[in-house]
């Protein structure tokens, strides 16, 4: 995908130039350097890359390519991020999975099938893996490699990172993330979890052997959009199902199947059109609003949408809906209603049927997730719901768990309970700025960035997905080659003009941090207690409905034109020296 945003070889000589000396060196002079620079002020690497997930892979390509020295930090034993954590049943794409596939190569895209709409996990992350052997980018990377800390010397113009594993300390100009949204797992704050005799996992640690669970007495807590994708998956395979729901969510059908060779080859033949749509439309999806008018309509044709959209697989019942869903009260509050009776269709007693409505907030407010025959699930013998809004959970025994009226025997426990989103795997990083300031205080109330991609103060990091940038907030790797791309060509921009040193003014921080909580005043979903919003019962400090402003909204294309304008006038709002 062309982006715009990289200078060509020829512009960017001078710092290309020192970069492929740096790639030029032998391998004992890069050891020599890597044992005597850590206490100098020359790093040991021009740009380290914290995380080897969809972003990482995508920015080390760049890297490489461009003969930088640069090194990919990996806390975990191997590639993937989040397809090599979540292995839990059930994991899927809920974005198309042609258009999960990074674009930037043709002959990527010539040599991978896609063979299910919505892919799972396995082949996920066998897809990742490929891309990485495909470009020989394992090279790169070290893993078992977690960074506890990441301290700016100003003296030394150097970012300094120390790896926990092994106590190194490494040095690197300049420091890109990318830690993924959803890296930081939360488990709920119970009492006696750890006194529980059987089996117990959040799902981003779902054990990588496979887990008996034949005859088993399953637990499930949490409904969220990996909850939702666990229930509907292993409901027909264990003995009993208890679910634990604090809230239901607003869900709608997958519509999942498998693409044939023949689809493959013309959705080959489409790729540029496809990619070419996903760039126009708000979520970088295929899908895009419908922009009739929702009140010029009659409820007939209103519904005559609705029933097409049901059935079409993926988000586009969400986001091939009327535009007014997102921010007109009355619009959402119908289509709330069309989707309230499809449930009661679907669940045979009415009681559990009113449970599984959300009562708090509107459809698509939150993250809609997308689901397989999970509405039927609780018509079935072996699956019980406990609403735990009227009986909370008291504590987790040593045999299983205690609400406020009952208690219950399990072999296995599953916490579906989300994530400390978007900002907690920097809180989890040590990392300081200018004057040691940590970037966990400055963002302890709302993140504030230039762009989603740099912080003032934290000079030479740039971000790929962090708070408030539209890169994240989007159908990921259309969002994240984007920024990728911008990265890249800011690097670029830097080594062209023989600079060392980067950081946003205060000024462009500012103004992009009130954009992005202006945006928030339309959008419905600023009432929704979510981690759209940074609402997470299970993070000390966020759990008062204070809203934290994490997500770009203005959609992909008004981000990659913001994106495109400042590469294009020598990355204005960023200081360089
Ligand atoms: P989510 O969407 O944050 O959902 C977490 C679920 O767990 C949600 O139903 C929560 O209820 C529930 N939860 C969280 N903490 C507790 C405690 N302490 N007790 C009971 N229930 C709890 O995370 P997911 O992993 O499902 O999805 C995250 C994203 O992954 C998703 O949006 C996709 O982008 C991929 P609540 O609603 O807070 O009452």
């Amino acid at each position: 995908m062309a982006s715009g945003f990289t200078l060509s070889m020829s512009e960017a000589e001078p710092g290309v130039r020192r970069a492929e000396r740096e790639l030029r060196m032998t391998d004992q002079a890069v050891l020599e350097r890597e044992a005597t620079s850590a206490m100098a002020s020359q790093p040991q690497y021009e740009v380290v890359v914290i995380g080897a997930g969809v972003a990482g892979i995508y920015q080390i390509k760049r890297l490489a390519d461009l003969g930088v020295h640069a090194t990919v930090l990996e806390g975990s034993d191997d590639l993937g991020g989040t397809w090599y954590w979540n292995r839990y049943p059930g994991a899927r794409f809920d974005s198309e999975s042609y258009t999960y596939g990074y674009s930037f190569s043709k002959e990527l895209l010539d040599e991978w099938d896609w063979k299910e709409r919505f892919s799972g996990q396995p082949e996920n992350l066998r897809y990742l893996n490929f891309v990485a052997d495909k470009f020989d980018l394992r090279r790169h990377m070290q893993f078992n490699c977690t960074v506890d800390a990441m301290i700016f010397d100003e003296a030394d113009n150097l970012w300094r990172l120390k790896i926990r594993e092994d106590g190194r300390e490494v040095t690197a100009r300049f420091v890109v993330t990318a830690l993924g949204l959803l890296s930081a797992p939360t488990p709920p704050r119970l009492e006696g979890m750890e006194s529980f005799k059987g089996r117990s996992f959040h799902t981003f640690h779902w054990p990588k052997e496979p887990v008996e669970l034949t005859g088993k007495r399953v637990a499930v807590i949490g409904t969220g959009a990996t909850g939702i994708q666990v229930i509907g998956e292993i409901a027909d395979k264990v003995g009993h199902l208890t679910v634990f729901q604090r809230r239901p969510n607003w869900s709608a059908p997958l519509n999942n199947g498998p693409i044939s060779e023949e689809e493959m080859a013309d959705i080959r033949a489409r790729y540029d059109e496809i990619f070419a749509k996903c760039a126009r439309t708000p979520g970088a999806f295929e899908h895009e609003p419908d922009r009739r008018g929702f009140h010029k309509l009659t409820r007939e044709e209103r519904v005559e949408l609705w029933d097409s959209l049901y059935g079409r697989p993926g988000f586009a019942v969400w986001l091939r809906n009327f535009i007014e869903i997102f921010v007109d009260e009355e619009a959402n509050a119908e289509f709330s209603e069309y989707v309230a009776d499809r449930i009661r269709r679907r669940v045979n007693d009415p009681a559990i049927a009113e449970k599984l409505i959300p009562k708090d907030h509107g459809f698509g407010v939150q993250r809609v997730p997308m689901e397989t025959n999970y509405f039927e699930v609780y018509n079935r013998d072996n699956v019980e719901l406990i609403d735990i809004s009227e009986t909370p959970i008291e504590k987790v025994t040593e045999t299983g768990i205690r609400t406020s009226d009952r208690d219950f025997d399990f072999d296995i426990i599953v916490y579906a309970t989300g994530f400390d989103a978007i900002t907690g795997a920097f809180d989890r990083i040590d990392i300081r700025g200018v004057n040691g300031e940590k970037l966990r205080d400055r963002w302890k109330d709302s993140p504030s960035t230039f762009l989603g991609m740099t912080v003032r103060g934290f000079p030479n990091m740039v971000m790929l997905a962090g708070p408030q940038s539209g890169s994240a907030s989007t159908n990921y790797p259309r969002g994240i080659e984007s920024g990728v791309d911008w990265a890249t060509g800011l690097l670029e921009y830097v080594w062209e003009h023989d600079y060392t040193h980067f950081d946003p003014t205060p000024e462009a921080e500012a103004q992009w941090t009130e954009h992005v909580k202006d945006m928030y005043a339309t959008m419905l979903m600023r009432k929704a207690k979510s981690w759209f919003t940074g609402y997470n019962s299970n993070v000390e400090g966020h759990e008062q409905g204070k809203i934290r402003y994490f997500v770009y909204n203005g959609g992909a294309p008004k981000f990659v034109a913001k994106l495109t304008e400042v590469a294009h006038n020598d990355f204005r709002g960023i200081d360089f020296r």
